[in-house]
C-alpha cells in the first residue's frame, strides 16, 4: 500500500523525492503545530513582519527572521545581517522547538549534520507571491535549506539550475516540511499568488520557515 497523507480532500503521498536531493515530507510539522505557532507569535512580537524593499520592488510577502542571522534586503541588495534593521537589535533567538524540527527533518532527508544559523519566516496573505528565484546568498551551499509550511495551501513551482528549466508544481500544505540540498540546492523555485481562505488553526494566511546555514 502508498502512504498517503490526506488533508482536506485530497490525499498525497507522505514522502515525495522531488528531484535528487530535495524530499518533500507531508504533515510532518503537526506534531508540534501548537508549539510552533507559540514560538512564531513570540518572534514575531519582538520583531515584526515587515515589507522588505528589492532592488525590484517592495515584495508583497512579509518577512522576518530569528536566529543568529537574519535575511535582509534593500535598494541595494540582498545579505544576512545580525541585526534587524527596524529594531536595531539582534534577531530573536530561534526557538528549540524550531531548531530541533529543522535538525530532525533534515538528518531525515539525508542531511544529518545539518544545524540552522538563520530561519527567515515568511507571511503570505492572499494575493501575495515569491517570484521564481535561487536562494544564493548563505556562505556554504554544502548545506541544506529545510522549509516548514503552515497556513493556507499554496502552489510551489520547482524549475531546475536554470531559470529556463521546466517547472513543476507541488502543493505544500500546513504542516509540510521539505529539505533541498546537494544538486537541488540552486533550483529556481517559487510560490504563486496566494488563493483567499481561512485556516482553522493559522486564519487568513499561510507562513513559511526556512532553517538555513548563513553566517
Ligand atoms: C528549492 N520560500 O524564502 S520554501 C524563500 O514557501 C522561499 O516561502 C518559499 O523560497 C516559501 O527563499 C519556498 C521552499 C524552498 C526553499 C529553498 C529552496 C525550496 C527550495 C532552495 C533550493 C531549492
Ligand atoms: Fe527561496
Amino acid at each position: 500500500m502508498r502512504d498517503l497523507f490526506a488533508d482536506d480532500e485530497h490525499a498525497l503521498p507522505r514522502r515525495e523525492n522531488i528531484t535528487a536531493g530535495a524530499v518533500l515530507m507531508r504533515g510532518v510539522a503537526l506534531g508540534v503545530e501548537d508549539e510552533l505557532l507559540a514560538a512564531l507569535a513570540a518572534v514575531a512580537q519582538d520583531a515584526p513582519f515587515r515589507h522588505m524593499t528589492t532592488p525590484g520592488g517592495v515584495m508583497s510577502v512579509a518577512m522576518t527572521n530569528c536566529g543568529a542571522g537574519g535575511w535582509v534586503s534593500d535598494r541595494s541588495g540582498y545579505r544576512y545581517d545580525s541585526t534587524d534593521p527596524e529594531t536595531g537589535k539582534p534577531w530573536p533567538d530561534m526557538p528549540q522547538v524550531f531548531r530541533r524540527l529543522a535538525i530532525e527533518a533534515a538528518a531525515d532527508g539525508g542531511y544529518d549534520t545539518f544545524v540552522p544559523d538563520a530561519c527567515l519566516i515568511n507571511r503570505y496573505l492572499p494575493g501575495a507571491r515569491l517570484s521564481l528565484h535561487q536562494d544564493r546568498n548563505e556562505r556554504d551551499m554544502a548545506c541544506p535549506i529545510v522549509s516548514v509550511s503552515l497556513g493556507l495551501p499554496a502552489s510551489f513551482q520547482f524549475g531546475g539550475p536554470k531559470r529556463i528549466d521546466p517547472i513543476r508544481k507541488y502543493l505544500l500544505r500546513h504542516g509540510d516540511v521539505a529539505v533541498w540540498g546537494g544538486p537541488s540546492r540552486l533550483c529556481y523555485h517559487g510560490i504563486s499568488t496566494l488563493k483567499a481562505g481561512d485556516h482553522p488553526k493559522i486564519g487568513p494566511m499561510r507562513i513559511n520557515l526556512t532553517f538555513r546555514r548563513a553566517l
